[in-house]
């Protein structure tokens, strides 16, 4: 096997045996490292940068941080200091790369080859957006979309709009969407977004916007690269365009974390089958697990705390597996009805991966 690579300077005090460095901008959380506690640790989460990391010093006065706020009709800057006392909720929401599960398409689009481990489960906090908008008038007329803006230093000598991370959203996504300075009880680490990051729940991974510089309300959605061209559902062999759907809303999905191949052979008799489901937009109704690879299934029994619909829910089926090989599938079902799907939506770039079968692990039990 190929010489683990380091952890980035900007993340080296992640836990280096619970993930997968696949570049100074992209780790990953190994399937075996999720547990069973609901919340994913912060030194275990994913880490997913489409621009080099800012410097440290964007951390050493939070309180100090701006951010511009446009198109309501009282636009102006506003520090993280003053948004504190504007109001305070907390949100636990599963945060998802949209390039998840990109590893088990047959297609190798290019991108990270991510299987489970662009996900976790986070607790938030911070000022609801919709207290903002209101102390500053309320959002100007005709405006559709909500559109972050990262604060990253841009390279010298390229076009902004060609690097830049700024993503749209409809505007009704303001109802829940918070600029958050906490994750999982501490200040959000520069990592994963600090001082001040937005939370759009249920929206996946490049919609949540790091060091937030700018959160605008506009009549058009961003025509930033990234927004236009990039994360769309292109058909497979064609090349992203703002007339394809972008990666917004997260559908329901599940995986199983234990057992795994990589456990190696487990001993016959009974096994606490255990995994993740969450239903993006919608709170989880059921998982239902199979051992004979989707043929038949189980109703699983949900474990651990309801953290709220946004948030993903622990599931264990307890099954008694014979000496053999056996593929084990789980099946989430949102409160909508929507069902995990069998088979993945192919697009060229292997967004939004819900297939419960490309999830399956295969077991031997000695
Ligand atoms: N933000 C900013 N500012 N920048 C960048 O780069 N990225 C994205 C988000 N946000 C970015 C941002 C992505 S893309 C993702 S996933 C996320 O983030 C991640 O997160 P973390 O914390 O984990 O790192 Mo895919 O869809």
């Amino acid at each position: 096997a190929p010489a683990a690579k380091p952890l980035p300077g900007y993340a080296g005090w992640k836990k280096a045996d619970a993930v997968i460095v696949h570049s100074s901008t992209t780790i990953e959380t190994k399937r075996s490292a999720f547990g069973t506690s609901v919340i994913t640790p912060t030194d275990q989460l994913y880490v997913r940068n489409n621009l080099p990391s800012p410097p440290e010093s964007i951390v050493a006065d939070r309180d100090a941080w701006e951010v511009q706020i446009e198109g309501v009709k009282q636009p102006r800057r506003i520090s993280v200091r003053e948004l504190k006392t504007l109001g305070l909720e907390t949100v636990t929401m599963v945060l998802q790369c949209s390039g998840n599960g990109r590893g088990f398409f047959p297609s190798k689009p290019s991108g990270t080859p991510w299987t489970v481990g662009a996900a976790g489960c986070v607790v938030w906090s911070g000022v609801p957006v919709r207290d903002v908008v209101k102390a500053l008038g309320g959002v100007a007329d005709g405006m559709k979309y909500m559109t972050g803006t990262g604060g990253e230093v841009l390279p010298p000598g390229i076009d902004p709009k060609s690097v830049i991370v700024e993503r749209s959203v409809p505007a009704e996504a303001l109802q829940d969407a918070l600029l958050a300075w906490e994750m999982n009880g501490e200040p959000i680490p520069l990592a994963h977004g600090g001082p001040l990051r937005l939370i759009v729940p249920g929206y996946t991974g490049v919609n949540n916007i790091k060091y937030i510089k700018q959160l605008a309300f506009t009549a058009q959605e961003s025509d930033a690269k990234i927004m236009s061209h990039g994360y769309r559902i292109s058909p497979p062999g064609s090349k992203g365009d703002p007339s394809q759907p972008s990666v917004q809303e997260m559908s329901v999905k599940s995986w199983i974390n234990s057992p795994l191949p990589e456990d190696g052979p487990q001993a016959a008799g009974v096994v606490q089958i255990h995994g993740v489901a969450f239903g993006g937009m919608h709170a989880v109704k059921g998982v239902e697990v199979s051992i004979d690879g989707g043929k038949t299934w189980k109703a699983a029994r949900l474990v651990g705390p309801d953290m709220g619909k946004y948030a993903w829910r622990q599931f264990v089926l307890q099954a008694q597996l014979p000496k053999g090989t056996h593929v084990l599938a789980s099946r989430a079902t949102d409160m909508q009805g929507n069902v995990q799907p069998e088979t993945r939506g192919e697009n060229q770039s292997g967004y939004n991966n819900t297939s419960w079968a490309d999830h399956a692990v295969t077991v031997t039990v000695a």
